[in-house]
């Protein structure tokens, strides 16, 4: 259940209940596409640095270790060792951006695998089959994320196809929730909006998905090569035709300026790899702006990699050390620098909510949006 605490225009301040557990919301979620933070971080790591929410990939555990394995195991909580709520992605985005030879039919999608070449089909049902095999708190239905920009006529087929694969996602999910040996009987549905960069093609796919009641909705198709101005444009036409009372996911996004936009516009979920990617390059976010390790000027920095930190990395080590690592190549250095950007965005959504709890939402975005996108 989700239940609104505070609105601010369109942000809002929510908690959603689940059977593991509550997340209040705005929440980013932390991505461990394979059941695994990449930086070599575990579960425990993850309940260190504040994380509410994992989420991993159908595509990816569906090819390995296999969807059974996971549910022989006892589903992907017990795999992991990760009891809080997890997110699955369907695979409709991986299947479009990682497989090949993918050949999209009404019925779903005849891909060859990344990894082997080995052929696979998933349509809508397959996906929900291998996300009720994994047990994960939230499943994502299976949708086309088609690239920007897109032909209209292809936006518009493209969009009702995912309409009509989600009514299928649905009834497939609620026949394996009450099968007896289900690992989470209590699965939850989000829908997933598409329709490109058109106004009236969005609108329209928003109001078919709604009247499906699911547990929350997800924008897709963004992120994919239209401009930020575009993106945040999408979010403003849309978000008026998403259920109230149901979490937003705004999938696969983004920068933290990009989430207080977003968050401004009324989304309450978000995911993205850019901190974990770019803490293993030696990107760091950090409350004074974005810093390179590779950098000579931290060569005999004493300092945290920031002042205002409380990871585990921040409290122990200095910028001079991780600086080190990253040019001996340890594999130390990533693990310490995707700890602390992981905290940084998870810590960042903690000062969103205590900002909206506070009615001073509008003040905070823009003090950090001046500051967060700097070079230092
Ligand atoms: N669909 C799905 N997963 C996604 C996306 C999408 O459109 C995106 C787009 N940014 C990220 N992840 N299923
Ligand atoms: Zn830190």
């Amino acid at each position: 259940m989700f239940t609104l605490i505070k609105q601010y225009h369109a942000a809002r301040r929510g908690r959603f209940e689940t059977v593991h557990g509550v997340i209040e919301t705005p929440v980013f979620m932390n991505v461990g596409t394979a059941a695994a933070i990449k930086g070599a971080l575990t579960a425990l790591d993850l309940e260190e640095i504040g994380c509410q929410v994992e989420l991993s990939n159908t595509y990816h555990l569906h090819l390995r270790p296999g969807d059974e394995v996971v549910r022989d195991m006892g589903g992907l909580h017990r795999f992991m060792n990760w009891h809080r709520p997890i997110l699955t992605d369907s695979g409709g985005f991986q299947v479009f951006s990682l497989a090949k030879l993918r050949n999209i039919k009404e019925e779903g999608v005849y891909f060859s695998s990344h990894i082997d070449g080995r052929k696979i089909f998933m349509g809508p049902e397959e996906s929900m089959q291998i996300q009720s095999n994994l047990g994960s708190t939230i499943a994502m239905a299976f949708d086309e994320c088609i690239e920007n920009p897109c032909e209209k006529e292809y936006a518009r087929d493209s969009s009702m196809r995912t309409v009509r694969w989600l009514t299928r996602c649905k009834e497939e999910l609620t026949r394996l929730n009450t099968l007896e040996d289900t690992i989470n009987p209590h699965q939850m549905l989000f829908g997933i909006n598409q329709g490109g960069t058109y106004d009236d093609l969005r609108i329209e796919q928003m109001q078919r998905i709604a009247e499906l009641e699911l547990d929350g909705y997800a924008i897709g198709g963004l992120a994919v090569g239209e401009t930020t101005e575009e993106m945040y444009h999408v979010i403003e036409t849309v978000e008026p035709y998403m259920p109230q009372n149901k979490p937003r996911y705004l999938m696969g996004v983004g920068t933290p300026v990009n989430i207080l936009e977003a968050v401004e516009r009324g989304i309450d979920f978000f995911d993205c790899v850019m901190p974990s990617r770019n803490a293993r390059h030696g990107t760091i976010f950090t409350s004074q702006g974005i810093m390179n390790m590779w950098n000579v000027k931290y060569e005999r920095d004493p300092a945290p990699l920031d002042v205002n930190c409380d990871c585990p990395t921040c409290r122990n080590f200095s910028r001079a050390y991780i600086r080190h690592l990253f040019k001996a190549k340890e594999m130390l250095a990533m693990r310490l620098a995707v700890i602390h950007n992981l905290y940084f965005y998870n810590h960042l959504m903690l000062q969103i909510r205590e900002a909206l709890d506070q009615d001073r939402f509008s003040s905070f975005k823009n003090s950090c949006v001046d500051i967060l996108g700097r070079r230092i």
